[in-house]
Formats: C-alpha cells, structure tokens, sequence
C-alpha cells in the first residue's frame, strides 16, 4: 500500500483529487476525514497542509505527496521530486509600492522584505548579492507596505490582481511553481512499484491532455507533405475514401503546435479536419 498525502483543502484540493480519478483512483472519502483509501488501488490518501507534506513525506509517514514547488523548496526536505503535474501554477515574486522607483535589484539595497518564504527570498538575495532584511511573517504578505510593516513583499503571484489592489507591482520573478509529486527517498521495492503504476497512469493522462486526435481528407498528391507535419505516435493512419485519388488521414497532434499545423494543413489541400480529445495516451 502506497501512502499519499495532498492537501485537505485550498487551491492544489481539487486537481489533487481529479487528478487521481482520471487515473482511475475511486477513493471512499464522502466527507473529507483525515484519510481515505482507494477501492481499486493499493493507494491511500491523508488530507494535509501543504506546508506540512514536505516533512511527512521526508519522514515516511506518507510516501508520496503533491505539493507546490516553492513549497518543496521553501522546506528544503531531502526528497525526490519525481513529476511535474502542471497545475497550482504561479510565481513567487518580488514587489513593490506601485510609486516605488525601480530599476534593477540594487533598489532593494537596505529595503525591509516581507515574506513567507524566507529560505527561498534569503537564497535568491545572497546570489543577487544584494544585502536586504527580511522579515518573515505568516501571512497576508500583501498588506505588508500598506501598513508600514515593510518595505516591499515576496509572495505567490498568479493573476496579479492581488498585488494590483494592494498598489503593489511586480518587479523580480524568483521562481515559477507548479505541483510536483514528490517522493520519499527510501520506498521499498513494494511500493516503488505501485509508484511506477500510479507514474505510467499520471503520465497517460497528463500526454492525452497534450495532445489531440485528427481526422482530415487530403489528396493523395498531398499525402507526403501532411505525413510531415502529424508524424503521429508510430505513423500516421491512412485510409482511402470512396472517392479515386482521395485519403482520411489520422493522427495526433500535439497542443504546443496545434494551430500552426493546421493553417498548414490546410495549404496542402486538406479538407473535413476533425479534432477529437483523447482521454488517455499510452506512448
Ligand atoms: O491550508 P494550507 O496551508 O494547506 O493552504 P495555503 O493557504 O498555504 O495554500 P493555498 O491553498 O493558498 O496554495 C497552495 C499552493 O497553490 C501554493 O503553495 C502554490 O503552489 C499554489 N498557488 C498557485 C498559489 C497561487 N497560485 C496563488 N495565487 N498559492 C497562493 N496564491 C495566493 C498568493 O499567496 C496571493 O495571496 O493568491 C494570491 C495572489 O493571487 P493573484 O491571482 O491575485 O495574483
Ligand atoms: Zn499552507
């Protein structure tokens, strides 16, 4: 039985959860308790605060644990990090009043920062060598100036909008987050299996959503020239149409290059183009 910990509510909660099912995990957990196992998985679940997870998967209460990558490295846990999930994506930034002038990191100089995270912010100054005091508080960072607690802030940024109603902006991107699965550094055979299960269904899913399945009609003239751009998973699908001289072509696209192959496609003569999303992808 793998033990993975996520967080009991907050922004990771629900695609922490989705994530699971769209690996097929089914938990029992009606009504948020502390744990839940798996029907169909040797896997079970404990319902945490982020900001502990790191240290539960260090010390091997829980194996595995999604979490934020400032997260991971604000606690500077010795343990793996095995997978990028994709979502709970942010930065952790620094910013100032909006009447602040600022040029370039030498404005900070003597500036007093207010933090959550202060390992992180304190490791970034000391490489930028640029000797600014930091004072860690526990939270709502982003009034900090306002009340003349600080100087400026290092926080989490997603939209923005925060830091915009605060009169606050944005100067310094430190990092930029997303959940990562991380692992404890001394799982047994046993369950480095089960990870390698949970891993190959992660992965299906996550390839899937990058990627989507095409249906067209081309010319066979043409049919070079579209096998260039859908290379798909081994070679493209090609089947003739009634119709002397023309194909349906399948194959699957990638979402980075999507548009783009499809102005193509549409140059060399393709016609009827259907996109379809795949649900899981085993490469
Ligand atoms: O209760 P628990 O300790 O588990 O939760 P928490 O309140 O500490 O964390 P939570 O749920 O707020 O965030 C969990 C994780 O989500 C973080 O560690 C990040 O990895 C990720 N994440 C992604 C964010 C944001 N986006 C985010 N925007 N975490 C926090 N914020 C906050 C930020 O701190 C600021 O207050 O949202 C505000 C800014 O948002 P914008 O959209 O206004 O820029
Ligand atoms: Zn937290």
């Amino acid at each position: 039985m793998l033990k993975i910990a996520i967080q009991k509510s907050g922004r990771l909660y629900e695609d922490s959860i989705r994530l699971l099912k769209e690996c097929g995990i089914e938990l029992n957990n009606g009504n948020k308790q502390l744990k839940a196992v798996a029907f169909n998985f040797p896997l079970e679940v404990y319902f945490l605060r982020d900001d502990d997870i790191p240290q539960y998967v260090y010390d091997g209460v829980a194996d595995i644990g999604i979490v934020g990558e400032n997260v991971l490295l604000e606690k500077t846990k010795d343990i793996d990090l095995v997978y990028r999930l994709g979502f709970g994506r942010c930065r952790l930034s620094i910013a100032v009043p909006k009447a602040m002038q600022y040029e370039s990191l030498d404005d900070l100089r003597g500036l007093k920062i207010a933090t959550t995270y202060s390992t992180i912010l304190q490791e970034y100054l000391s490489q930028k060598q640029v000797n600014a005091e930091i004072h860690e508080i526990s939270g709502s960072v982003e009034i900090a100036p306002g009340i003349g607690l600080a100087d400026a802030i290092c926080d989490l940024v997603s939209s923005g909008s925060t830091l915009f109603t605060n009169g606050l902006k944005e100067v310094e991107v430190i990092l930029r987050s997303e959940a990562v699965l991380t692992a404890n550094k001394n799982l047994s055979e046993e369950k480095k299996q089960v990870l390698d299960k949970l891993l190959l269904r992660i992965n299906a899913v996550k390839t899937a959503k990058n990627n989507k399945y095409i249906l067209l009609n081309a010319p066979n003239h043409q049919l070079k020239n579209i096998f260039s751009l859908l290379p798909g998973m081994k070679s493209p699908t090609v089947v003739p149409l009634a119709e002397a001289g023309w194909s349906s072509v399948q194959s699957v696209v990638n979402e980075n290059d999507f548009w783009e192959v499809i102005e193509k496609l549409k140059q060399y003569e393709a016609q009827g183009i259907i996109v379809i999303p795949i649900e899981k992808m085993i490469v």
